[in-house]
């Protein structure tokens, strides 16, 4: 029998040679739909295979991921960048395993991780490429790395579609509602423009034979295919290539535009656009503050800047490790609650503005 490998690789083979029109349309739907579900049973394998992978914990910082191929220069960049020291080598995979460092940027701190260079054939197991690609499903921010010698982006993109990650990109605006009977009913709201026989058969190639599904956009069968699975993560990317002071950088810049992406131009030796990078990082996560005010005085304390999506206990374990050891409860006044001096718990998210108190135990 054939490995779920090779038969994605078969599969692949023969979107490749089917020339794409309307009369092949419905066929390489079907395809695509059968590569995401071999997908999908190779993943919930993988994770009964237990955890050897790397483990990122979200805190009050957002994780900005360096990705890229080996010695493009992510180690470096992570050095100029923040206060840590990764090893540099004038070889590939020199980073064997994940560096955070801690940038700052205004009254903003990001982690910066950087990761071991990821070569062509990672989701096969090449490398520890997997596991550096599945790490990035819980970073806020990814910063593809290229350079002048290997600046093809496609096959870490691929990488990072086969890990159920989408860059830049929203969740697609559908739902679906799973049934006993009644069959499958696929309906439109607004404009929205797809082939309608053509995602019932993806539908049922997922087994899903009675459902609402409600679709509010136009889509692709590919997006279909990422609202039915629903597992996917949607991530903001920025591009940057660096070693811009080598000859070889204007003709590779040339290439990367023809693909409509627009890198940042970097150099680590020159020290150039380094501010700039740190710029466009801290503009493309969001951010917020929150306000802490001691249980027992007025605060003049500048708020905290802390990622959006972050808790109470995140908060707590930024201030001290006390704070959560001996957690009693919290009051909060603002946005994310309904009344002023609201208790809450740890697992309660705060919002903009907040205005903070955190009350301890004794002792
Ligand atoms: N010319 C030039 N060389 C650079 C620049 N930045 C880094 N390098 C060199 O590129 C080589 C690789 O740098 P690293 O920072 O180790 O690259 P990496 O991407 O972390 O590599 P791996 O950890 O092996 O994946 C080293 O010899 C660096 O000195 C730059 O801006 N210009
Ligand atoms: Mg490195």
């Amino acid at each position: 029998m054939p490995s779920i490998d090779e038969e994605i690789k078969e599969l692949e083979g023969e979107i490749k040679k089917t020339q794409y029109n309307k009369a092949t349309e419905h066929h390489i739907g079907r395809i695509k739909a059968k590569i995401a579900k071999l997908e999908k049973i190779k993943e919930e394998r993988s994770k009964k295979g237990g955890g050897t992978g790397f483990f990122i914990r979200k805190g009050i910082y957002p994780s900005i991921g360096l990705l890229g191929p080996p010695s493009v220069g992510k180690s470096s960049i992570l050095n100029s960048i923040t206060n840590a020291e990764s090893r540099v080598g004038a070889f590939d995979f020199t980073t064997l395993s994940i560096v955070p460092g801690v940038m700052e940027y205004r009254d903003m701190k990001f982690r910066i991780l950087d990761l071991p260079g990821v070569i062509e054939g990672a989701h096969e197991g090449k490398g520890r490429g997997r596991e550096v690609i599945a790490v990035l499903r819980n970073v806020d921010l990814i910063v593809i790395v290229l350079d002048p010698f290997k600046y093809d982006p496609s096959y870490i993109l691929k990488e990072l579609q086969r890990e159920g990650i989408r860059i830049n990109q929203k969740p697609p605006k559908m739902s679906v509602i799973l049934k006993d009977r009644g069959g499958l009913n696929i309906t439109k709201v607004g404009k929205s423009e797809f082939d309608l026989e053509l995602f019932e058969s993806i539908s049922r190639e997922f087994g899903i034979i009675n459902a609402d599904i409600i679709i509010r956009q136009s889509m692709t069968p590919d997006v279909f295919i990422d609202g039915l699975l629903g597992n996917r993560v949607y991530i903001p990317a920025i591009f940057i290539m660096n070693k811009s002071d080598t000859p070889e950088f204007e003709k590779a810049m040339d290439y990367v535009k023809s693909l409509g992406l627009d890198p940042i131009p970097l150099s680590i030796v020159k020290r150039k656009n380094i501010e700039l990078l740190k710029e466009r990082i801290a503009g493309k996560v969001r951010m917020i503050r929150v306000q802490l005010i001691p249980s027992n005085a007025p605060s003049d304390e500048e708020p905290l800047v802390v990622r959006e999506g972050s808790t109470v206990e995140d908060v707590c374990k930024a201030v001290h490790t006390d704070f959560v050891e001996k957690f009693k409860f919290a009051t909060i006044t603002g946005r994310s609650v309904r009344f002023p001096n609201q208790r809450v718990g740890l697992e309660h998210t705060v919002q903009d503005g907040d205005k903070l108190t955190v009350f301890l135990r004794k002792g």
